[in-house]
């Protein structure tokens, strides 16, 4: 896995631009997440009365299945969020004058787990929203690991079609540990590996966009097996093109081994 936490910011910054995505391992403190990871507990114990769960479509077009917890406005998930360290940082990837959207909860249950995905479907540079991901304890690998797809924001859509799960030539696993961040561009690939144990696995994330991107940037998310948009919950059918950015067709494929 690539650390970041030695880095400068000027690396950080040239690291997830080349990237898409940089890794903070305790970037927090075990003090400074432990109110929100006591939720953890608290939504095990309640799962089956918690709201959240995704459309049944959505849930077996692209193997995504979650709950996502409104818990934004609660003052520990503010408190974190608007951490000296994690405004810094921010700033560091998203520019001065960054927007603050929305953030969840986004629990996952035995099955659970997230398909191979870009959160949003414009590949113009800079066109992203930051996806600021804080893991409040170590996971097991069983629980879902994180994958990225490094340098995949810079081309549209997914190189091939295949399965939401299947392995992509060139991923990268992360296993979530406790203070961990991860700063995911919502145009790099990412997906949630299945959960195959009995405990949930939870990522808190903080959605913020750089100066002039549309609020509803993330609207349109591209799955390696189609395209969605949330605000009407329809399927708009598999993704048109497979380029490299620059309109060419692209010969390899990548490998679902
Ligand atoms: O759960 C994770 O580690 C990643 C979450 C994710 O894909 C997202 O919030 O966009
Ligand atoms: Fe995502």
């Amino acid at each position: 896995m690539e650390s970041s936490t030695d880095m400068d910011l000027g690396d950080l910054r040239d690291s997830f631009e080349r990237n898409g995505y940089v890794v903070l391992p305790s970037f927090f403190t075990p003090e400074q997440v432990a109110e929100l990871d006591a939720m953890v507990d608290d939504w095990q114990a309640r799962w089956n009365e918690l709201p959240g769960r995704e459309n049944s479509e959505y849930r077996e077009r692209f193997e995504v299945h979650l709950k996502a917890l409104p818990i934004s406005r609660l003052p520990p998930f503010v408190a974190l969020f608007e951490h000296p360290d994690m405004q810094n940082l921010t700033t560091t990837i998203a520019g001065e004058g960054f927007e603050t959207l929305y953030g969840f909860a986004f629990a996952t249950p035995r099955t659970g787990g997230q398909g191979w995905h870009k959160d949003s479907s414009d590949p113009a540079p800079g066109m992203f929203t930051l996806n600021r991901l804080v893991y409040t304890r170590d996971y097991a690998p069983e629980q879902g690991r994180l994958y990225v797809l490094p340098g995949s924001h810079r081309y549209k859509g997914f190189r091939s079609v295949g399965p939401n799960h299947g392995h992509l030539d060139g991923e990268v696993a992360i296993t979530p540990t406790q203070g961990m961040v991860v700063l995911v561009s919502s145009h790099c690939a990412h997906r949630v590996g299945i959960n195959s144990t009995e405990h949930i696995r939870v990522v808190l994330n903080s959605r913020v966009n750089p100066e002039k991107v549309p609020a509803d940037l993330c609207d349109l998310p591209v799955f390696r097996s189609g395209l969605w948009r949330h605000s009407t919950q329809t399927y708009l059918g598999p993704y048109p093109e497979r380029n490299d950015g620059d309109g060419k067709s692209v010969e390899t494929a990548e490998s679902d081994a």
